[in-house]
């Protein structure tokens, strides 16, 4: 058993189990012991697509369209690390995160070689829980954004499968339109949780498409009962439909190194690039300060929970969570008696016409044109009008932001 449990004891862990064989599919329902809650929302894993900036950028610096297309899928693969592993590396175990309120919102950039890359993400959706995301490279305008949601079942263990995608827009040098790729997300499983060490396995498959007409397939396969290393993968990268005339091939482990090779015709032992994230050390996200932060981001309006966290005191995390999860569903009452919405600052669901980006790749990686809607809430499109008007509007003032910190959170 891990060695945090000393906290909690093996019991509550035993009861954590228990409790999870009953599960019902909701996971902001599960009561974990102290030291597996994590004080970080859901709304910060959309930082994990871009802890190398240079590397989400490098794309738009490549003129031959398949070797973007190669780009983009070593970008991806390297983001995998930061999203389902990043949490047990640093703590030993997988965390439960923050289950994020509607309207909270997480903003940074990242300032390096790669000059400046925004972050934008926002908690579109309560009911299903659903969050969105923007990034932006912004000297080269390489451009993320997405929207994810979770559903959960038990057999064995804790599975998830991913609803939602994402799409990268990549403005190429010679090219006249900027590319465009669908990005499907893999699902996957929690291991460990017998030993009190849970860490994530990925599992099936993913894809990336592009409107150049090239698809990347991803296979997930973790340790088996005779072979195999944990976190492991082959992704091969092809002309679109025709998944035998290989271009290239990576195949590794997400969390170690990974190789890219050329395919069979190209001479498949030739080695392109060896990727190893020891060597490539990840950019730091820069947030405000949490005084200058607005009250509906993330990290100041979780702070008291956090502390709480950090202390180890679970009737303060109770009675600070309780605050904002009463604040929030007596505001979402009187949104419904003033017959109106909660408004989201940044995205706005997808409604006047079929989204062109799904219509077009969607069927080459079996999404649909609706996006899994019904179940994200809605269809979700970063809006740049929106966001405009955020950007020219003053900051609150100190009253606007008590205020807000009142209704919104019950602070
Ligand atoms: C399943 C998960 C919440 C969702 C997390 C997602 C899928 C969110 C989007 C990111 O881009 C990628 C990502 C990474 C990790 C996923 C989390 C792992 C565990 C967490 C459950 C809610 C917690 C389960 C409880 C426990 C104790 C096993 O950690």
């Amino acid at each position: 058993m891990n060695s945090q449990t000393n906290n909690g004891g093996s019991s509550s862990w035993g009861a954590f189990l228990k409790s999870i064989a009953s599960f019902n599919g909701d996971l902001s329902s599960l009561t974990a012991p102290p030291f597996i809650l994590s004080s970080t929302s859901l709304t910060e894993f959309s930082s994990y697509w871009c802890e190398h900036p240079s590397i989400f950028a490098a794309p738009a610096k490549e003129s031959d369209p398949a070797k973007r297309a190669l780009l983009v899928l070593k970008w991806f693969l390297t983001t995998l690390k930061q999203q389902y592993a990043s949490r047990s590396e640093q703590y030993g175990n997988e965390k439960k995160p923050l289950n994020p309120f509607l309207g909270e919102l997480f903003l940074g950039k990242w300032e390096d070689d790669a000059g400046t890359t925004e972050l934008i993400s926002e908690q579109v959706s309560h009911h299903p829980p659903a969050t969105a995301y923007s990034i932006t490279n912004l000297p080269t305008g390489v451009h993320l954004e997405g929207y994810n949601a979770q559903k959960a079942s038990f057999s064995k263990t804790i599975n998830i499968k991913q609803i939602g995608h994402a799409v990268l827009t990549v403005p190429a040098p010679s090219a006249k339109e900027p590319d465009t790729y669908l990005i499907t997300l893999p699902s996957l499983h929690i291991e460990g949780l017998i030993f009190g060490s849970p860490f994530i396995e990925l599992e099936g498959a993913s894809y990336i498409t592009s409107s150049t007409g090239y698809t990347a397939k991803i296979d997930y396969a973790g340790k088996g009962w005779l072979s195999g290393k944990k976190n492991s993968f082959t992704a091969s990268l092809y002309p679109t439909g025709k998944a035998q005339d290989v271009l290239f091939n990576v195949s590794g482990q997400w969390t170690k190194t990974f190789e890219i090779r050329p395919g069979a015709s190209k001479g498949k032992d030739n080695l392109i690039e060896t990727w190893d994230p020891a060597q490539v050390p990840t950019t730091k996200l820069t947030v405000a300060p949490i005084e200058q932060q607005h009250p509906l981001e993330s990290r100041r309006a979780w702070a008291k929970v956090a502390a709480a966290i950090a202390k180890g005191d679970l009737d303060a995390v109770g009675q600070e969570k309780s605050k904002i999860e009463n604040a929030q569903r007596e505001m979402r009452a009187k949104e419904r008696a003033e017959g109106r919405m909660w408004q989201r600052r940044y995205f706005s669901v997808r409604t006047d016409a079929p989204d062109h980006v799904l219509t077009k790749l969607g069927p080459v990686v079996g999404l649909a044109d609706d996006g899994d809607a019904d179940k994200t809430g809605g269809l979700w499109r970063f809006d740049r009008e929106k966001t405009e008007k955020v950007r020219n509007q003053p900051p609150l003032s100190e009253e606007e932001a008590r205020n807000l910190a009142r209704d919104l959170l019950g602070q």
